[in-house]
């Protein structure tokens, strides 16, 4: 099913039904649920419900994934804990702030790592993403081969625009619950506030921080912009969600069923992540007639900024030489 950038703004999605409770419920032996943290208008759960009734069908109702979406079952660090106690059995969530779990799935999200998509899907589908996936298994958690799209981040403010890395010092800034975030706003000697997704828009509303950065797929379909007056097209950081199930109740499904749902899975992914692509390349005119005000910046001075405050340094320390070198065999020298 095609999914027309239309539809998303349009927000079609109103009439999605969640959590999917199809005509097979009662006869599934395997009841599922998926949580997330984003609008049920953001192609994520466009493609999940999608990706749910495929399952159901292909299983013959055996399997059904019921979707809760929009932070329905709380914080990200809520659902994290329900993910790994057994709560729900499948979640949606930044490598970044997985990174509170496992330090090592922060790494692909190195400020200026990523040049451009490319390089992106190159790593991520290659030897950084399986090295990022083997760490997550550590931990119990089983992380599905394609990761979902979120985006390259801007950011955005209700004060002032973001031109140079000078900008940035004392800018109030919400970040995702994540050290390497933290770290790195830190670095550009900016006030970063750890806030969970679920209380961004309220924080900004009332003026607890003066700005955040994210994708403009998010800015669009968390409606951002009724609250953030400019965008500075930073792209600082490239971001992805992990597809993570609880190992247990994965390791329940017997491996027919097993094979069939990370299939649908990861074709949703993929599918997602052209959404995502498409929505990010084409959302900057129609923010800006909702109001926002748009400026480019120069990579290459904030790149430096963080290279002569340590920043990669520091990082490659914390993730080790065998992590940086996967690292810089995925992107180029960066320290
Ligand atoms: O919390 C965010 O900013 C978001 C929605 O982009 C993530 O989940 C990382």
């Amino acid at each position: 099913m095609q999914i027309s950038r239309r539809q998303i703004l349009a927000g079609a999605a109103s009439g999605l039904a969640l959590p999917a409770l199809g005509a097979f419920a009662q006869k599934a032996e395997f009841t599922y649920k998926y949580a997330n943290n984003l609008p049920v208008t953001h192609p994520m759960n466009l493609r999940a419900k999608e990706m749910a009734d495929a399952i159901r069908a292909e299983t013959k109702g055996r399997v059904d994934i019921q979707i809760y979406p929009n932070n329905q079952l709380g914080s990200d660090s809520d659902m994290l804990s329900q993910l790994r106690s057994g709560g729900i059995e499948f979640f949606t969530l930044s490598g970044l702030i997985l990174g509170q779990l496992v330090p090592a799935s922060q790494i692909s999200g190195v400020g200026f790592a990523f040049p451009d998509y490319a390089t992106v899907w190159k790593a991520m589908d290659g030897e950084l993403g399986a090295w990022i996936r083997a760490q997550i298994l550590k931990k119990d958690l089983v992380a599905m081969d394609k990761i979902w799209d979120n985006g390259f981040r801007q950011t955005t403010s209700s004060s002032r625009p973001i031109n140079t890395p000078e900008d940035f010092k004392g800018f109030k800034i919400r970040v995702p619950v994540s050290p390497l975030w933290t770290s790195m706003f830190k670095a550009f000697d900016a006030a970063p506030a750890s806030i969970n997704f679920a209380e961004v828009y309220s924080s900004l509303q009332t003026k607890v921080v003066e700005g955040e950065e994210n994708p403009l797929a998010i800015i669009s379909t968390a409606k951002l912009y009724e609250v953030q007056k400019y965008c500075s097209l930073t792209n600082h950081m490239w971001d992805g969600f992990w597809f993570l199930a609880n190992k247990k109740a994965w390791d329940k499904l017997p491996p027919d069923l097993q094979a069939i749902v990370a299939k649908h899975i990861n074709a949703a992914g993929m599918k997602e992540r052209a959404d995502v692509a498409e929505l990010n390349a084409s959302l900057q005119k129609d923010l800006a007639s909702k109001g926002m005000v748009f400026n480019a910046t120069n990579a290459t001075l904030f790149r430096d900024h963080l290279r002569k405050a340590n920043f990669y340094s520091d990082w490659k320390a914390k993730f080790g030489d065998e992590g940086w070198a996967v690292l810089e065999r995925s992107v180029g020298k960066l320290s």
